[in-house]
């Protein structure tokens, strides 16, 4: 299955989508967020703003405008509130979500950034599982995709090879 995990800034990957960790007003932020709208530019405030919102555990596809991405899939994850306020499903939730927007849009290839795992604060390791089984289960009903999960960072690579060696 075409599932790999790379340590990379998301902004510089060529796929047909990266996804966003969003907030529900889709109004910008820091973090992976902040990344994406300085390399796309400002016209990706102008759609993110015409979408009205989203709410959590759902996504919202844009054009990539400047990045090498052609689109950016907008999900949002939840907030960490100490796991029983839903977060898991909410979470699985933006990956089968961006999933389904990347089918729609006839793409092919997507990467993901750890959402929630930064400000949100879920815990990165559960993060990382719920990544991994929503995505493979995802391909498993609806067909193939090219799946990158883009680590920040060391730690967070290593949890994502460790799940995906699973
Ligand atoms: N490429 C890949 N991953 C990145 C990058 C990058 N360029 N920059 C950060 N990360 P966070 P959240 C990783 O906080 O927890 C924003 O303000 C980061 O190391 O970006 O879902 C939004 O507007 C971490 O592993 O997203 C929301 O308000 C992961 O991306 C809120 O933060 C997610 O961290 C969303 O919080």
């Amino acid at each position: 299955m075409p599932l790999r995990a790379v340590r990379a800034d998301i902004t510089t990957l060529a796929v047909d989508a990266i996804v966003n960790a969003a907030n529900f007003g889709l109004r910008g932020g820091g973090g992976v967020d902040g990344a994406i709208h300085r390399a796309a530019g400002p016209e990706l405030l102008a759609a993110c703003r015409a979408l009205g919102g989203c709410p959590t555990g759902q996504a919202r596809l844009t054009p990539g405008f400047r990045l090498p991405a052609r689109f950016v899939i907008h999900a949002v994850g939840p907030v960490w509130q100490g796991g029983g306020a839903g977060e898991a499903a909410l979470l699985a939730g933006c990956y089968r979500a961006a999933l389904a927007l990347l089918r729609e849009a006839g793409g092919q290839s997507i990467a993901f950034p750890a959402i929630s795992t930064g400000v949100y604060r879920f815990p990165p390791d559960r993060a990382a599982g719920i990544a991994v089984a929503t995505v493979r289960e995802a391909l498993a009903r609806h067909g193939e995709a090219d799946v990158t999960f883009a680590c920040f960072d060391a730690a967070t690579l290593s949890l994502y090879d460790k799940e995906l060696a699973a």
